[in-house]
This record gives C-alpha cells, structure tokens and sequence, in this order.
C-alpha cells in the first residue's frame, strides 16, 4: 500500500496562493509552488473543494461535482496541476462531499420545485409537527437541522447550513450518480479522496428525536447520524462499484468514531477506506457537557493525549491503518492549541511535528504548520468569514445578548478562521500571498513567520519538518514499527517506541516549557542507542538520565 509510506500535504486553495491578483488563492497558485512542496518532502496533496459552489461553506456546498469554481480557474488548469504533480512522482487526492450538496445544486433546485418531480427523493423531506420542525435534531451550524420550504409545505434536513440540504442515500439513483462522478474524476487520474463527514450518510429513516437536554431546544443528533445502519452497506457498495479496479487512497472523516469501528472500517482486508481521521483529540480541550463543546476551551491534560493516542496506535496496528493529524481547516492552528506560540513557538512546533511523524500511520501536514504558523485575532466580527463563526456570533451576541468581546474570545480561540488566513509566503504587505486585496486578512505575524525566512534559516521549522519526512524514507521502523508507550504517568514527558525485528526508535518529547530530568526506563536502555534528531542540541547517545529543556524532543535509534 503505497499510501502507508506516504506524507500528506492539506492545501486550502482560496488561501494558499493567488496566481491572478483577485485575492482568491487558486489552481495555478498550486502548481507554482510545486516545487516548495518537494522540497519539503510530501508525496500526496490533498485539496479542499475546488468544484463550483456559491461558496456558503468554503466551497463545501457544491452546485457542479464536476465543474472548477471559476474563481479557482478552469479544467484546463486543473489538467495540467495534477500532470505536473504526476510528472514530480507525486499524488493527488481530492475532497469529496457527497453528504450534501448546495441549495444551488440542480438536483436540489428540481427536487424543491414539486413534490412529484423526479429529483424529490434525492433529498431527506418531511411534513412539520405542531407547526415546527419534524424532529428536534440541531445544525451543526446552529440551529434546526431542518429548513421549511414554502413551495412544497415540507421541511428538508440538512446537518450543516441551511444551503447545503443532506443527500437522500437510500435512493440508489443518487448512489449511482455520486458513483459516476466519482469515476468522472478516476478516469482524469486523480489518486483517492479525503471524504467529508462520510459516517453521516446513513440515517434511521424513521429519524427519531435526539434524547432531549435540558434549555436545548435543537440537539446535535450524533446518536443517530453517525455511523448510521446502513452506513458500511454504503461504503462496501462504493468500494466494489468504484473504488475496488484503482490504487487510490481514501481516508474518511469521521467524528465519533471508536477504535474498534476504526480498525473495522480501515481492515487490511475487509475495510472500506485506507484510513479515517478520528476525532478524539479534537476535543481534549473542550468542555463536553457544555450544548457547543466546540466553542468551549478548557486547558488539556498530556495524560488524555497519551491515553487517546495509545489505544488508537494499538487498536488499528496489525488491523487497519491510522491517520496522524492534529490540525486542518476546520480547527484552530496546533501551535497555538497544543504548543506556545509565544516564546517558544519554534521548539514546540518541532516538538509538535516529532510528535506527528513518528507515530504510526499517515502523516497529514496542514498548509502553514510546517513554518509554525499561528492563529489570528480579529478586533472585529467583520473580518471574520467563516459561516460557522458568523452564526455562533448572531446567535450569541445578537439573540442571546452575551459579551461581544468574550464570544470573541470563543472565536479567536476555537475559530476555523484560524487554519484560513492566507499562507505566509514572504514578509511584503499580504504575505506574498497576492498582489490583490486578500479575500480575509493576513496574520500581522507575517512579517516574521514566513517561508522566505524558513528557506533561509537552517534551524527552522520547515527544515526539521523535511528531516523526519525523511526518516520515514530511510527508516522503515516508523511506517512498520510497533508502538509502545513508556512513562505512562509521567505529567510532562510522553516517551514512546516504535520496534519492528531489525530496529527500535524511541521518541521522547517534553509537553511542557518546565525543563525536566528523566531517568530513561530501564526496558529502553540499550547499548549503541545514538541520536537521529532532536530540536535542540544534544548528546549523540542515549544516556541513563536526560535533561530536557523546554518543549525539548528526542528521536533515538537502536539497530
Ligand atoms: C468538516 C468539514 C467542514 C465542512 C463540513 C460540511 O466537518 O471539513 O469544513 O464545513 O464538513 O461539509
């Protein structure tokens, strides 16, 4: 399996880099910085909707699965991006959002025409209850998950924004059209698909009202939406009909899933995706009994991360296949949320990325992370774009009456906006992003963190991010390896191994900018143990006691 050795790159086109000056990063932005990217080492770029959409939610309420956002170019310039990353020996997969499409799709403009049009069961549609929605089900949005439609005197569900109504899976009319688009794009050659919130395809028909919670009136109905009956019918269809004849690499969204389902959905053999982001350490920092954890924080605890990361390395290895992230477009910078990106910024950004690449699986770099960029703070609402900010600010500030400044807060905090300010290519006044007006802010940050300045300075983020690219290419101990973990109750230092039959690596990292001394366990003191990276400087060879200075991480060898 090819994409077991591989490195994965997210870009956000709208903010990675703007060819023509209109502000809007693009397709031909892409392929002119091609080169970047293989210096920096990754193998696979994975791109977030280019297709056309009125853009209500980041292009992921697509009107044409088959069809480039203008603003983004044309076919053309897509043919020949994914030539050129071709021609480099390199992948490229795209995103895949099947779960919905935008209001502005044309099967949804026919299916709201009349309630007899052919298109009418493409979609989830339902008759009121007591002159309100017919199930207390919550947006992921805010709000109902249901939009009345005067036309047709119907309610449609739709789990994220208003404009991007949920696909009705149980017709097999609409499995076989998202099957033939899919193979529309195969056939192009693209080389698998990140697929968005894809446990949510399956519904219990009869959809039943959430278990009410109390000054709820609309409840994130995750019970029965997620991993739904007949979801792995979906997928093993998806992947006998389509997938089964291409060497693609899929790796499916999936909130609220456990290892165990992880390890099923992932199997070597029986599985239905290559690899699945899981969700659990998204939300370490959050208050779960709050009704929107998400736009809670609360500090994290490294024996969660420990806990979390362990039974995920050690329920999938053998079975199925992790994904390795800790940020994306959809969640605050990981600097910031599991870093400092005050004074230490540079060490625990390294830390950071030791931490991601020597676990086992797929590394996912986030545009950005790899020259440690950091979250922006917006005085203003105004500048913010993301649909999901600007409905948590409205319900908020607007109905509820709460603080503008501490919902603010929330939004600098835990903001998607973060991960999409326009990426730092130099310090000129947008960053070298676009000669144009930028469609959000730059980070003011700019001017110091940037890749210009990366490229120049050999202890930088970037640098270290290419050296354990690396060492995945020349050590196969980190693709194969087993995971164990040491210290297991130890406050501040998370130290793992990774052992196959020729080799062992062992990984230790201080979370903390506290300096620590650490006897190493007895069971990982071997002769000839020598250093292969760290990102401070370092003793060559494993010694009995280490002392490790802030954010300090360690990569040791044993053949
Ligand atoms: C995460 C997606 C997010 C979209 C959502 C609706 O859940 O990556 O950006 O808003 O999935 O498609």
């Amino acid at each position: 399996m090819w994409w077991k050795e591989s490195v994965v790159y997210q870009i956000y086109p709208r903010s990675f880099r703007d060819s023509n000056g209109d502000g809007i990063g693009d397709l031909r932005g892409i392929t002119g910085k091609l080169d970047y990217l293989q210096q920096l080492g990754v193998d696979v770029l994975w791109l977030c909707p280019i297709y056309d959409s009125p853009n209500d939610d980041g292009g992921y309420d697509i009107r044409d699965y088959c069809a480039i956002l203008p603003e983004f170019g044309t076919m053309r310039d897509f043919d020949d991006l994914l030539a050129d990353v071709h021609a480099r020996g390199m992948k490229l997969i795209m995103d895949l959002v099947v779960n919905h499409t935008s209001d502005e799709h044309p099967w949804f403009q026919a299916a709201r025409s009349s309630r007899d049009s052919l298109f009418r069961d493409y979609y989830i549609w339902r008759p009121g209850r007591h002159g309100g929605p017919p199930n207390n089900w919550a947006s992921h949005f805010g709000g109902s998950a249901w939009t009345y439609d005067e036309t047709t005197d119907e309610y449609y569900l739709h789990l994220f924004s208003t404009r991007q109504p949920d696909l009705n899976w149980e017709n097999p009319r609409v499995r076989e059209d998202i099957y033939a688009m899919m193979r529309f794009w195969l056939e192009k050659g693209v080389d698998g698909w990140r697929m968005d919130t894809i446990n949510m395809l399956s519904k219990p028909p009869e959809l039943p009202d959430a278990a009410p919670r109390a000054g709820q009136a609309y409840i994130l109905a995750e019970e029965h939406f997620l991993n739904g009956p007949r979801l792995m019918e979906y997928l093993r269809e998806m992947r006998d009909r389509v997938l089964s004849p291409y060497d693609v690499l899929t790796v499916g969204e999936t909130p609220g899933v456990t290892p165990e389902l992880g390890a099923a959905y992932t199997h070597e053999t029986e599985g239905v995706l290559s690899m699945l982001f899981q969700f659990e350490h998204m939300g370490l920092d959050s208050d779960p009994t709050h009704p929107t954890p998400k736009w809670t924080k609360v500090p994290w605890a490294l024996s969660d991360l420990k806990r979390i990361t362990t039974r995920w390395q050690q329920a999938l290895h053998g079975q199925g296949w992790n994904s390795l992230y800790l940020s994306n477009h959809d969640v605050p910078r990981l600097v910031s949320r599991f870093g400092d990106d005050g004074a230490y910024r540079v060490p625990s950004a390294k830390l950071l990325a030791t931490f991601l690449h020597t676990l086992q699986g797929t590394p996912y770099v986030y545009q950005g992370d790899e020259i440690g960029m950091t979250n922006v703070q917006f005085s203003r609402i105004e500048e913010y774009r993301d649909i999901d900010a600007l409905n948590h600010y409205q319900e908020q500030v607007v109905e509820r009456h709460r603080d503008p400044a501490e919902v603010l807060r929330d939004i600098h905090a835990k903001g998607r906006d973060n991960a999409r300010t326009p990426m730092h290519w130099d310090a000129s006044p947008h960053a070298g992003f676009t000669t144009g007006t930028p469609w959000i802010g730059v980070n003011p940050n700019h001017t110091e963190i940037n890749v210009e300045a990366a490229l120049r300075d050999p202890d930088s983020i970037f640098w270290y991010v290419r050296d354990l690219i690396r060492l995945r290419r020349t050590h196969r101990v980190m693709v194969d390896g087993r995971y164990d973990l040491h210290l297991p109750d130890h406050p501040s230092i998370y130290a793992y191994t990774r052992t196959d039959e020729h080799q062992q690596m062992l990984v230790v990292l201080n979370f903390s900018a506290a300096p620590v001394v650490v006897d190493v366990p007895q069971e990982v003191r071997r002769p000839a143990t020598r250093l292969l990276l760290a990102n401070y400087l370092a003793p060559g060879h494993l010694e009995p006691t280490l002392e490790l200075r802030a954010f300090e991480a360690r990569v040791y060898l044993t053949s």
